[in-house]
């Protein structure tokens, strides 16, 4: 039998800003339904953020992540996974305030502080729809994404050993996978681990081969077979290290959280094309794609009908 590979779909994010593209989701229903059309192009999982209805602005608001995600709930039988990297205008207690709400099946957790480059982007020229959008990328460039030791320790209490939520590691660099392992030791993370690579954000590793096969063969050592991979490349990234995670025997995660386009100079319509085109690449690879359950019993999860939404 073939190996069954988990698609991640991360809907909005919040690096990206409206002017960018006019496809990026912004209100409740346009991550509702991009949510429930990724699910049902494959997307095991869903990584969502939400955003101000009117502005756009990144949102940690229990009460507009409410808004969405029992519809999400009623319309799919997707794993959901809320965020707590949040986004750059919030603390660390913002940011977790959804998750603790809802005690998802799943939730995000950063494994290291670490410089968050967006202003690239803000230096080039577009019409910018509303003005918070090019201060809030040049202010990346004073900004420590903050994620310590302390801050990794309340969210594994909190929402981990409290809520039974599991988490998305999301690993920037092959030092996190020692934080990790360091928790784990303390016996507060357990297996099996969901590592998420992140490759290619500037302040993180870079989008390199050789740097997936480094993180890969230090979580090995680190972790045995007490572990699942999974791959995140930025941008224009996102589908070559999504073809290498898989043919390493990783997962794969897209969306538009990751990258706006299908193809250079190609916006992305909906979360889901980029799901399909995925889909097609492991299927390619006479891979095949793990339904909701499967991931659920990958991964420990505790089940859709144990959430508070
Ligand atoms: N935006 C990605 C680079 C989170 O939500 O916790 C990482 C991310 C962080 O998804
Ligand atoms: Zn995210």
């Amino acid at each position: 039998m073939s190996r069954k590979v988990v698609i991640t779909c991360a809907i909005t994010g919040s690096i990206h800003t409206p002017s960018m593209s006019p496809y990026l989701p912004v209100t409740p229903d346009e991550i509702a339904e991009h949510a429930i059309e990724a699910a049902e192009a494959g997307a095991a999982i869903l990584h969502l953020h939400a955003r101000d209805p009117e502005t756009g602005f990144p949102s940690p608001s229990p009460d507009v992540f409410g808004q969405f995600l029992p519809r999400i709930k009623q319309s799919t039988d997707a794993v959901v996974n809320i965020s707590t990297g949040g986004g750059m205008s919030m603390t660390v207690n913002d940011r977790m305030q959804a998750a603790l709400t809802a005690a998802p099946e799943m939730a995000s957790l950063n494994m290291g502080s670490m410089n968050f480059g967006l202003f690239p982007a803000a230096e080039r020229p577009r019409d910018w729809k509303y003005d918070w959008e090019k201060d809030f990328l040049e202010s990346s460039k004073d900004f420590v994404f903050k994620n310590t030791f302390a801050d990794i320790e309340t969210l594994l209490t909190e929402l981990g050993e409290k809520n039974g939520t599991r988490f998305e590691f999301e690993c920037y660099d092959v030092g996190h996978l020692y934080n990790l392992a360091h928790f784990r030791d303390r016996g507060l993370v357990k297996g099996p681990i969901f590592l998420q690579f992140v490759l290619g954000v500037l302040g993180g590793i870079g989008a390199d081969p050789e740097n997936l096969m480094h993180l890969k063969s230090t979580a090995d050592r680190l972790f045995g077979e007490d572990y699942q991979f999974s791959v995140l490349g930025a941008g224009r990234h996102q589908m070559p290290l999504a073809a290498m995670s898989a043919s390493l025997g990783g997962n794969v995660r897209v969306g538009l959280e990751d990258n706006l386009y299908m193809r250079k100079g190609e916006l992305a319509k909906t979360n889901a094309e980029q799901v399909r085109k995925v889909r097609e690449i492991l299927e390619g690879l006479s891979l095949e794609i793990a339904t909701p359950d499967e991931a659920r019993s990958l991964l420990n999860l505790k089940g859709g009908d144990q959430v508070a939404f």
